[in-house]
């Protein structure tokens, strides 16, 4: 089947389809610029996930995590949606009730294209949570002053940011079984399925019937499990599904 038969029919699924929920990777936000995590260009080349992304780096040495944020804050800032972000927004103006996007990207593009029915599992990198009375707020300033403390009780601020070893906010893992167990169609977009929980959300979506297309530059561990793959960028080939 040729790439246009596949986009054809991608389309003419989604147009029939009763509940779409959309998971998206760090792929979406290739195509605006923001580097990816495995890819060639992977941020965890020049960094190791294990030393930067988990709790213990940050007890450890809460400097040198934050200033691999406030790098990649600065990067961010300078990045804006791309075609595929813009057409998800598209796909959500046209069924307000029966659309849920997740996201595993805390990079905010989603948010700044004018999605609204997301949820950001692994958090948003432009919120700040304290370490000492919980509080979350949204901290735009680039460079953030290193080390952050917070205005009310001192306490060191951390990124909320869902961290390797660090379990989901309990309201993003029901909102997402909920769309997943809800939706007849999911589209995988520009993730590399490895991390969990996110890469077994195709196959609750299978447990369920829906049907599951992926579109991925490569195929994925989750290629074989998908009943459609469409290879290519994410900004040419989303925004032809609608
Ligand atoms: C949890 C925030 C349990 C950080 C992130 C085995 C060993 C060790 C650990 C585990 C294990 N099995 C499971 C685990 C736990 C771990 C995990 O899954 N590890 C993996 C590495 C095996 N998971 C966790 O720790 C999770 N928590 O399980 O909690 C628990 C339960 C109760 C109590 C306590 C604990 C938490 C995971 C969240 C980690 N945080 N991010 C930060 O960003 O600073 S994950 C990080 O990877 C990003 O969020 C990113 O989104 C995510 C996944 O990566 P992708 O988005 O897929 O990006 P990637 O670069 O990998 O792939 C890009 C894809 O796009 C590629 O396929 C490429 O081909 C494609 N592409 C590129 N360009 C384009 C494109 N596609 C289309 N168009 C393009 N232009
Ligand atoms: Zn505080």
């Amino acid at each position: 089947m040729t790439t246009d038969d596949q986009i054809h029919l991608a389309r003419t699924h989604l147009a029939s389809a009763r509940h779409v929920t959309v998971l998206t990777g760090a792929g979406i936000s290739a195509d605006s610029g923001v580097p990816t995590f495995r890819g060639t260009d992977g941020l965890w080349r020049t960094f190791r996930a294990e030393d930067l992304a988990t709790p213990e780096a940050f007890e450890r040495d809460p400097r040198l995590v934050w200033e691999w944020y406030n790098w990649r804050r600065e990067l961010i800032a300078t990045k804006q949606p791309n075609p595929a972000h813009i057409a998800l927004v598209e796909l959500e103006r046209r069924r307000p009730d029966t659309f849920w996007l997740i996201t595993q990207n805390v990079d905010g593009l989603h948010r700044t294209a004018g999605s609204q029915r997301l949820s950001e599992i692994h958090g948003n990198i432009w919120k700040v949570r304290c370490t000492g009375c919980g509080i979350i707020s949204e901290n735009r300033e680039v460079p953030l002053p290193i080390l952050p403390t917070c205005r009310l009780c001192q306490a060191l601020l951390r990124p909320h940011i869902v961290w390797f070893g660090e379990s989901l906010l309990g309201e993003d893992l029901r909102r997402c079984d909920q769309a997943l167990r809800n939706c007849d169609l999911l589209l995988v977009i520009g993730t590399s399925g490895i991390v969990y929980p996110a890469a077994g959300f195709a196959s609750v979506a299978k447990e369920v019937g829906a049907l599951v297309i992926e579109i991925n530059l490569d195929s994925t561990p989750q290629s074989d499990l998908v009943d459609l793959s469409l290879q290519g960028r994410a900004k040419d080939l989303v925004p032809l599904l609608l």
